[in-house]
């Protein structure tokens, strides 16, 4: 089957989550996506939490499905002159190194147009160019921590926490992929690349927008409402920063994670409940409560604000004979937003899972079979065959010899260790 990014190669200069993430959404696409790794050692990931000892570990194979692997010493004379050779052939080149580290190799982003003029270049780094913290090396949590993500998540009475969701690692790479696609759309109309940079930093605050909405709220009211959640609100005061805020729901309905039957000993027999304001009269229905539609003192999203933990109380009273999966199978009647929370182990066994292909069995050479997340896309005209992951160098031979190199030439630079 024809893929879009058929045709597209990349210069796959990743490691550890952030970009290899992006790339393996390329190479899924149809992209032939090189992995370019230091002889001898690859990406950090492949030895990282290993769990089969000698097999690449299953942070790695997770991440670099559906590419070749190429084993290349940019520090060498040779490895440099192959590198040159690789960017005047392809189309795109993908690094997130430390700051500074192309420009050392010699890859600076004016000698990388002198080669090729059409080339995208896509680089992630902790924070933007020109920022005062543009030096540092950054990983997810120190992300979380520059981007908001930290400050406003946890409780309001603990301290700044961060998310297990990888909102600076494959988050950034999810969004690069956005500029990528954006670059190549541009280069067919005017036939020129361009670098596309995005930092951690960015891509983390991109998705705590609300955040800044209420920051904004704040500076001017003084208080954030329709956040009952908060003790701030009605019954306290606010500082001039917006709080963390528990379970809060981000938006304007108030939500919390309700107990549901056996959570003494399972620790994930919760529901997510939203109250929406226009589910008021279906959520006393079903919560056998119907006097409280038409109760003046909780008839209204305002008039249920100081009482809106009474009313959490009350439902979970409601729920405590009920497992998760029977609460939501209720309250789905009733056509009330809310969800079980679901463990990983769960969601690795879900159906409904595979069958969308949102999780994946792939079988490694190597290491087995093993699950892993597929496309998050689906397309109704693209069918995504998520694959295995290239152990070090499984490529070097054939891309070298797609760049032109006799077996001879390939012999030498495996003498001088160049690849
Ligand atoms: N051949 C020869 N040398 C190579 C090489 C190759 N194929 N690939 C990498 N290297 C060298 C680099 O040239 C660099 O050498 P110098 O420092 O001497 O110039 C060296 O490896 C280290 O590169 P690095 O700074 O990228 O690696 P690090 O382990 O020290 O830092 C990280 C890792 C992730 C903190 C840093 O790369 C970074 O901040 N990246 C940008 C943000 C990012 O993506 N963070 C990770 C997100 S996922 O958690």
């Amino acid at each position: 089957m024809t893929k879009p990014l058929d045709g597209i190669r990349i210069i796959d200069f990743t490691h550890v989550q952030a970009d290899p993430a992006c790339t393996q959404l390329l190479a899924w696409y149809g992209a032939d996506v090189i992995k370019v790794e230091r002889p001898g050692a690859g990406d950090v990931t492949r030895s990282q939490l290993r769990d089969i000892p000698g097999a690449d570990a299953l942070y790695f194979t997770m991440l670099n499905g559906n590419k070749r692997s190429l084993t290349l010493d940019t520090k060498t004379q040779e490895g440099k002159e192959v590198l040159g050779k690789m960017i005047k052939t392809s189309d795109m080149m993908v690094e997130n190194f430390g700051p500074g580290v192309l420009d050392r190799m010699g890859f600076s982003w004016a000698r990388i147009q002198e080669l090729n003029p059409k080339m995208i270049m896509a680089s992630v780094k902790g924070f933007s160019d020109g920022h005062s913290y543009e030096d540092l090396k950054v990983y997810e949590n120190v992300a979380q921590c520059a981007g908001d993500a930290a400050s406003t998540t946890g409780f309001w009475d603990g301290p700044p926490t961060v998310s297990a969701a990888a909102l600076g690692d494959s988050n950034t790479g999810m969004h690069l992929a956005i500029g990528i696609l954006t670059a190549l759309m541009q280069r067919q109309k005017t036939g020129k690349g361009q670098k596309v940079s995005y930092s951690m930093q960015d891509a983390v605050l991109n998705l705590c927008r609300v955040k800044l909405r209420d920051q904004q709220r704040l500076d001017k009211i003084g208080y954030l409402e329709k956040y009952p959640q908060y003790p701030q609100y009605p019954h306290g005061t606010f500082s001039d920063v917006v709080p963390r805020g528990g379970n809060a729901s981000g938006g304007g309905q108030p939500g919390w994670m309700l107990k549901c039957k056996g959570w003494e000993t399972d620790p994930n027999a919760y529901i997510y409940f939203t109250i929406q304001g226009h589910a008021w009269k279906p959520i006393t229905k079903a919560l056998g409560k119907p006097e409280w539609a038409t109760d003046p003192a909780y008839m209204t999203a305002e008039a249920r604000q100081d009482k809106i933990f009474d009313i959490f109380a009350t439902i979970e009273e409601w729920l405590k004979d009920k497992t998760k999966y029977e609460a939501v199978d209720i309250l789905r009647k009733f056509d009330i937003p809310c969800a079980p929370v679901l463990s990983m182990k769960e969601l690795a066994a879900s159906p409904d899972l595979r069958k969308s292909g949102s999780i994946v069995e792939v079988d490694h050479k190597v290491r087995g079979k093993y699950l892993t997340i597929g496309s998050p896309i689906k397309f109704s005209d693209l069918e995504i065959e998520v694959g295995q992951s290239p152990v070090l160098g499984e490529h070097t031979d054939e891309v070298l010899a797609d760049l032109g190199y006799s077996a001879d030439d390939i012999a030498k630079l495996h003498t001088a260790k160049a690849v």
